[in-house]
């Protein structure tokens, strides 16, 4: 038994379905990421945490919960990580992006629900995810019905706390959000047993601005002419962003990133000159949902931005870091994550339209992806006025849905390849 197998025993896991999932994850990582060509070497970084997803990170977690620490798993980045941080407890994310949990949700949730609420409530239930063993806390928001209705089922077998997002952004949702981060700080306390202060609020904001900070420089890197870095990596490194230590994660981004500079001083690019350059938006991908990159990229196109929660929606603003008093700090994290972040939950949503017209100015894009996770309706009732907006600006739009299966590969391939030629 390895020490993997030991700790995932002793989590209550699943250990023989899981290995299912073990032995076909090396494969498909192998398949996506190492056969790219010209990879920086800081990549290295990123292989080794993904390689053992389930082994390194989960382990230190452990340790760090007999080092009486807690570990709180949230499902959307409306979340603050902040004031998890402050409270002395370490954040992590819990969305899943494999088809392998998706059967497991499915028997407690209907078909016709997202693949990525399903894949979340397999992973627990089928007992096949460590981080989902290890979280003291499960963090779920009132964003979508779908996932409001599933942690009802959650609760069912983990401990579960939910804030209420407001789907305005009125003057009164604001102070709302205000409201529900103080209940979310007040239950962290009881957690913990750690009272957030001022001091440690401060140096959170700092912590989690300073790792925001580093996924930017990286992101800006994709504007350059000679792109030095492929979509998929880039796409890679802000699935880690929810797992991994933040301050060491912030440091292995700069360090790519300083190799990044050195190779745009040299002109080098990992994209054929003249590839076209694409913008995606849409549902998030979560790890290890690799499909459209692996596919948009082996048809010889270039992935220049992600306007998505997995991307620029999770790292383009930061909280103001002047304030050093609670209840500024409070309010700023109000404004940065209700105002800033354009999910289709909130009604009306024209900030996200803006966001990816500014984004195909600022990435110099030559179309847009608009992706849709099957059966999620926000985002499918959106797509539609975000793709008429962008046609009416005459900037190529094609909208797609798909799922975690392989199953629609072939015809993807075919759309996405017809929708590149045109460009
Ligand atoms: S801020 S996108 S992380 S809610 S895809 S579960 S919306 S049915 S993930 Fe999301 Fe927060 Fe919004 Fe981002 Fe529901 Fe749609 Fe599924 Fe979704």
């Amino acid at each position: 038994m390895t020490d993997n197998h030991k700790m995932w025993a002793d989590l209550g896991m699943d250990v023989a379905t899981h290995d299912i999932l073990c032995e076909v994850l090396p494969g498909a990582f192998s398949d996506v990421f190492l056969s790219q060509e010209n990879r920086p070497k800081g990549m290295d970084y990123f292989n080794m945490v993904v390689g053992d997803i389930h082994g390194i990170r989960p382990a230190e977690l452990i340790e760090a919960q007999k080092n009486g620490q807690k570990v709180v798993g949230s499902f959307c980045i409306h979340v603050p990580d902040e004031v998890v941080i402050a409270a002395g407890a370490i954040p992590t994310g819990l969305c899943s992006g494999s088809q392998f949990w998706v059967p497991g949700g499915e028997k407690v949730l209907p078909t016709a629900t997202c693949p990525l609420i399903k894949a979340s409530l397999g992973a627990r239930f089928d007992r096949t995810c460590p981080f989902f063993r290890i979280a003291d806390l499960f963090v779920g928001e009132t964003t979508c019905d779908g996932k409001k209705k599933a942690w009802e089922i959650l609760a069912e077998d983990a401990p579960m706390y939910i804030m209420d997002i407001p789907q305005l952004k009125r003057e009164r949702d604001f102070k709302h959000w205000e409201e529900e981060i103080r209940g979310y700080m007040e239950r962290l306390e009881e957690l913990t047993g750690n009272k957030i202060t001022e001091e440690s609020l401060h140096k959170a904001i700092e912590i989690v601005n300073n790792k925001r900070r580093a996924l930017q420089r990286l992101n800006n890197f994709r504007k350059q002419k000679n792109v030095p870095i492929s979509g998929v990596d880039v796409l890679l490194i802000h699935q880690i962003a929810f797992f991994d230590d933040p301050e060491r994660f912030t440091t292995m981004v700069n360090k790519l990133c300083d190799e990044l500079d050195e190779r745009v001083k040299n002109g080098v690019s990992v994209y054929e000159e003249g590839s076209k350059r694409i913008l995606l938006t849409g549902t998030p991908l979560s790890i290890p949902n690799w499909k459209l990159h692996h596919i948009i990229e082996t048809l010889g196109a270039s992935i220049v931005g992600e306007e998505m929660c997995t991307g620029l929606r999770y790292c383009e603003n930061l909280v103001d870091e002047e304030a050093t008093d609670m209840d500024t700090m409070v309010e700023n994290l109000a404004r940065r994550y209700l105002g800033h972040i354009n999910c289709a939950c909130f009604t009306p949503n024209m900030e996200r339209i803006d966001d990816i017209k500014r984004l195909v100015k600022e990435y110099n894009a030559d179309g847009v992806i608009d992706v849709n996770l099957k059966f999620c309706n926000l985002y499918d009732v959106e797509g539609l006025k975000v793709e008429k907006s962008l046609r009416e600006d005459n900037i190529p739009v094609i909208g797609i849905e798909t799922d975690y299966t392989d199953e629609d590969a072939e015809q993807l391939k075919t759309r996405i390849g017809a929708f590149i030629e045109i460009l």
